[in-house]
């Protein structure tokens, strides 16, 4: 019996375009004539296990999950491009570095590291930021992260790293946190991870945004050239947007009212045309200064302060292009700090060697199959031969008998490249040793660079890191693993110690004659070697904070404004602010009681982007409230003084003009407004062009930390 209940939403000329006429198919290419009806033995009757159709159709429901990144598994990503603007043919062979204006298509996936794929990402942790780079000589992947260091220092110890960061396993609790028992535990035995711990507590654990995070491959790196040279390297990505962040009560805050917040704003962006931007540098070290510093370029817990070595800029990096399909791009995507192109080479970082294996192995249970490297995401695109066949889910139709090498039927091919027809080659490296399960006596400072970064941060900065470690040594429950953590933060900072320790209701312990060594556990000491803290040739570095960091500019390129309005609001006032705004790459809209739109003093309209109950301060960079009619309404409106005490609060700019100032004033932080504080724009005039200019100028200093109590100083 004919089926078209749907005859009336037929647009079939809207399908033609790719050939096809788009009828619905079942997998098997057979065209359906009923998609809302399973086959039943009479219209009251048992359904039918002939229906093929529905089986083929719940089967493919049943399995349309595959197993979420162990880590990582939250994660956003985007199609773009990197360019060449200095070629580095003297360092390295690698064919796309080599000419200015060079383009390679990219991929890049942003995540957070802790959390499960449905968790917010506002967490406090490390951004991945792995890069897909398609190359001409095959695929090369950048798999690095928004801090230039990490926990640990051999691969042995990141299973324990990780159960220890994840929910604990007899509760699943909590989710994409690492303040819980377990994990402070592991770090209070740990103090080779003081350095990373340090970051983690900074604000660049709460990011604004992905498009305005630094990212850095974190081990060292080989470069090797046409000569065969070598030289050490390091990888840093530098934003074209600054390096910005959250402050943790806004964090929280944005994790309830949109937990999509970084998803979001790099989806956004990009669907605006504000493609986000960063620039690729490179710190070289040359092979003969191996062993110049006094940390060990293997040990993946140091940085090379850019005070020692430069970072020369290379290339930029844009991502101009959504995903169409999250699932099939984003969640499908496989990188693998392993795969790298000729003039790209590894070094002995204890930590990168064991991510070398591992991520191989990872594709397989999640991606299911050898064959991953065929799922369109993953394609090389410079073409791929070998005798490696069949398998799950295989793409490929080889043909021929020859599946092996070396063979004479298929007159040897695929053949082996010679080193000079592109061929990779292994840097050859000379290893004289004795096999140990040792750790050189070079990874032994485990509080030199932690004093380094905390010293290189601003006072307000300071306290953002005693008020973190306050709240994730508050969570933590058992008390001898708070003591053993004051402790370990006495070694970076006396001071930091006692500040926390006065959150905690604590006192920071003497510290152990005989420091805690590497993975120690209380009772039976395993290391055979004692942490130090070795003097540092670089007392402080501004690369390292966020305020002073060099990336910054006073760009509020994409930002978005608050403009809270009511009944009656100046229209004149609101266009001002927007077009201003807009001339500054920026964005307003507008917030009022209720959707649908707004009629001016003017007697227009105004159409409203979002009302009370959908928007928060949390969610925008900066409120402005525009002089108006029913002002006093705004002042008495609870929503409105929740809504500007938390953007005082959070140190943003808040501006008003004509009446509106007595919005402002009926809130409840009116007392406490300092008459220094630059982050309060105010006038009597209306609508004026420098009033707006004045707000915009205020919004790109970022944040005003002097309205906080300061926890260190
Ligand atoms: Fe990873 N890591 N990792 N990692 N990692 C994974 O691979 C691993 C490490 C990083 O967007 C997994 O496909 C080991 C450092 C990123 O898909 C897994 C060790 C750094 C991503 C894995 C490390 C990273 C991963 C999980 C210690 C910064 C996400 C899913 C030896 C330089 C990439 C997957 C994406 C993902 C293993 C340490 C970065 C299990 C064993 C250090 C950005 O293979």
């Amino acid at each position: 019996m004919e089926n078209l209940q749907d005859d009336k939403h037929r647009d079939l000329s809207k399908n033609k375009s790719d050939g096809t006429n788009k009828f619905l198919t079942t997998d098997q290419g057979v065209k359906i004539n009923d998609d809302n009806n399973s086959l039943k033995a009479g219209e009251r009757g048992p359904s039918l296990l002939e229906d093929f159709i529905l089986r083929e159709k719940i089967t493919h429901f049943d399995h349309e999950r595959i197993p979420e990144r162990i880590v990582h598994a939250r994660g956003s990503g985007a199609h773009g491009f990197f360019e060449v603007t200095n070629p580095i043919p003297e360092l390295t062979k690698a064919g796309f570095l080599q000419e200015k204006g060079q383009k390679t298509p990219v991929f890049t996936r942003f995540s957070t590291v802790a959390g499960g794929q449905g968790s917010t990402d506002l967490a406090r942790d490390a951004r991945g930021f792995a890069v897909k780079f398609y190359t001409q000589e095959g695929i090369y992947d950048l798999v690095g992260i928004n801090i230039p260091v990490f926990f640990i220092q051999d691969a042995s110890k990141f299973p324990d790293l990780v159960h220890a960061l994840k929910p604990e396993p007899n509760t699943e609790i909590p989710q994409a946190s690492s303040a819980h028992d377990t994990f402070w535990d592991f770090i209070s035995l740990m103090p080779e991870s003081m350095h990373m711990i340090m970051w983690i507590m900074s604000d660049r654990a709460i990011p604004r945004s992905y498009r305005m995070m630094e990212g850095f491959g974190v081990h060292t790196f080989r470069l090797i050239n046409e000569a065969n040279e070598s030289s050490f390297v390091k990888f840093h990505w530098k934003p074209k947007l600054g390096t910005h962040a959250v402050v943790w009560d806004e964090a929280q805050k944005i994790s309830g009212k949109n937990s999509d917040f970084h998803r979001q704003d790099l989806w956004d962006a990009i669907d605006m045309g504000n493609f986000p931007e960063w620039e690729l540098g490179v710190q070289v070290i040359p092979a003969a200064d191996e062993n110049k510093y006094e940390f060990d370029l293997l040990d993946p817990t140091k940085l090379v302060p850019e005070e020692l070595v430069p970072v020369t800029i290379v290339g930029r990096m844009v991502l101009n292009k959504n995903p169409d399909n999250f699932f099939a791009e984003t969640e499908q995507i496989a990188f693998h700090p392993g795969h790298v192109v000729p003039g790209i080479d590894f070094s002995n970082d204890p930590l990168l060697q064991g991510r070398l294996f591992s991520y191989t192995d990872t594709q397989l249970s999640r991606l299911g199959s050898p064959n991953f490297h065929e799922i369109p995401i993953n394609r090389s695109i410079s073409p791929v031969h070998n005798n490696q066949r069949d398998g799950h889910m295989r793409q490929e139709i080889n043909t021929g008998r020859v599946n092996y090498h070396p063979n004479s039927l298929a007159g040897g091919c695929p053949f082996q490249a010679k080193v000079s027809e592109g061929g990779f080659s292994s840097f050859e490296e000379r290893i004289d040793s004795h096999k140990t399960r040792g750790r050189s006596e070079s990874f032994n400072d485990h509080f030199g660079q932690a004093k380094l970064f905390f010293n290189s941060q601003t006072d307000a900065e300071k306290s953002h890191i005693v008020r973190a470690l306050r709240f994730e040594l508050g969570k933590v429950e058992t008390t001898a693993i708070r003591v053993r953590m004051l402790g370990l933060l006495s070694q970076v900072d006396q001071k930091l110690a006692e500040q926390v320790a006065k959150g905690l209701g604590a006192t920071v312990p003497p510290v152990l004659e005989r420091p805690l060594n590497h993975g120690v556990s209380p009772e039976n000491e395993m290391g055979d070697q004692e942490s130090q803290t070795r003097e540092q040739s670089v007392a402080a570095s501004d690369a390292l904070t966020m305020v002073k960091n060099p990336t910054n500019s006073a760009t509020i390129a994409s930002r978005k404004v608050a403009i809270i309005c009511n009944e009656g609001v100046s229209e004149a006032c609101v266009n001002n602010m927007k077009n201003a705004l807009l001339k500054a790459d920026a964005k307003g809209f507008i917030i009022a009681p209720h959707l649908g739109s707004l009629l001016t003093q003017e007697n227009g309209a105004i159409p409203v982007d979002f009302s009370f109950l959908t928007a928060s301060s949390v969610l925008f960079d900066a409120v402005y409230v525009p002089d108006g009619e029913e002002l006093n309404a705004l002042a008495e409106n609870d929503d409105v003084s929740e809504f500007l005490n938390d953007a005082y609060k959070h140190c943003k700019v808040i501006g008003a003009d004509g009446q509106a100032s007595k919005v402002i004033n009926a809130a409840p932080f009116a007392s406490k407004i300092n008459n220094d504080d630059d982050g309060l724009i105010l006038t009597n005039e209306k609508g004026s062009a420098d009033f707006a200019q004045e707000f915009i100028a205020a919004m790109g200093k970022h944040r005003f930390w002097e309205r906080e109590v300061n926890l260190y100083n």
